[in-house]
């Protein structure tokens, strides 16, 4: 047991890195490179790339301390029978999840678009999770591998705050675990969405999980660990 503890908002956050995983929600092409999902639905995806810098030295920082990594993607069947009509057709985007765009078809499991971003991409031994809803638990055996694993904590990255991010953190909330959310590594399309984000998450008590940012965990991860 090397329980650490991290200055963030609401008050501390004290994790043991061997029952924590890193995260890291939806980093793939179809939301931060253009002609994916996210343009599709008429976002500026530039606002996502800045991210990528510190999600890379989170990322490099939890590898090197050998801790369990979590990519997920936000991604469907080929065939759509995860896709439910109610998602697939909602709004009117200029392109469908399904339909067929520059970066193979959008929003589908193992096109180029659905990629993990190359800055992040996922090493062997690392978890990938293919789901089809928002939200990371929600049919994709997400809890049972952590729970395999003996994982209680969860430090968060990715995009898009409200959306993908906000949805999981709830479902891990309600399933028992603590969460941290890393204010620089992750990213809305929305400013006013993500600053409502951190708010709410954190409010109450922490009522959701905790807020830091990636440099003060850096700084934590860092430090020889003290003597037991
Ligand atoms: N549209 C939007 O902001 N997000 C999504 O559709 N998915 C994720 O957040 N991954």
């Amino acid at each position: 047991m090397n329980t650490l503890t991290l200055a963030a908002r609401p008050f501390d956050y004290a994790f043991d890195p061997a029952h924590t995983a890193l995260l890291i929600i939806d980093m793939q092409r179809d939301f931060v490179e253009p002609g994916g999902f996210g343009e599709s639905l008429g976002n500026d995806v530039s606002l996502l790339q800045a991210i990528v810098p510190a999600c890379q030295a989170v990322l490099q920082a939890w590898r090197a301390l050998g801790g369990c990594v979590v990519h997920t993607r936000e991604a469907h069947r080929p065939d759509l029978s995860d896709c439910p009509p109610a998602k697939r057709l909602r709004g009117q985007p200029r392109l469908r999840i399904g339909d067929p765009g520059p970066m193979g078809r959008i929003l589908v499991a193992g096109e180029p678009g659905n990629q993990i971003i190359p800055e992040l991409a996922p090493q062997p031994g690392e978890i990938e999770i293919d789901k089809p809803g928002k939200g990371a638990f929600y049919a994709s055996g997400l809890h049972e591998l952590l729970q395999q694993r003996g994982i209680s904590h969860l430090i968060v990255m990715g995009v898009t705050t409200e959306v993908c991010v906000q949805t999981s953190l709830r479902e891990a909330n309600d399933r028992g675990y603590d969460c941290l959310l890393l204010e620089d590594c992750t990213e809305s399309y929305f400013a006013a969405f993500k600053a409502a984000t951190l708010e709410m998450v954190s409010a109450q008590g922490a009522i959701v999980g905790w807020v830091a940012a990636s440099p003060a965990l850096l700084a934590l991860l860092s430090q020889p660990p003290t003597a037991a």
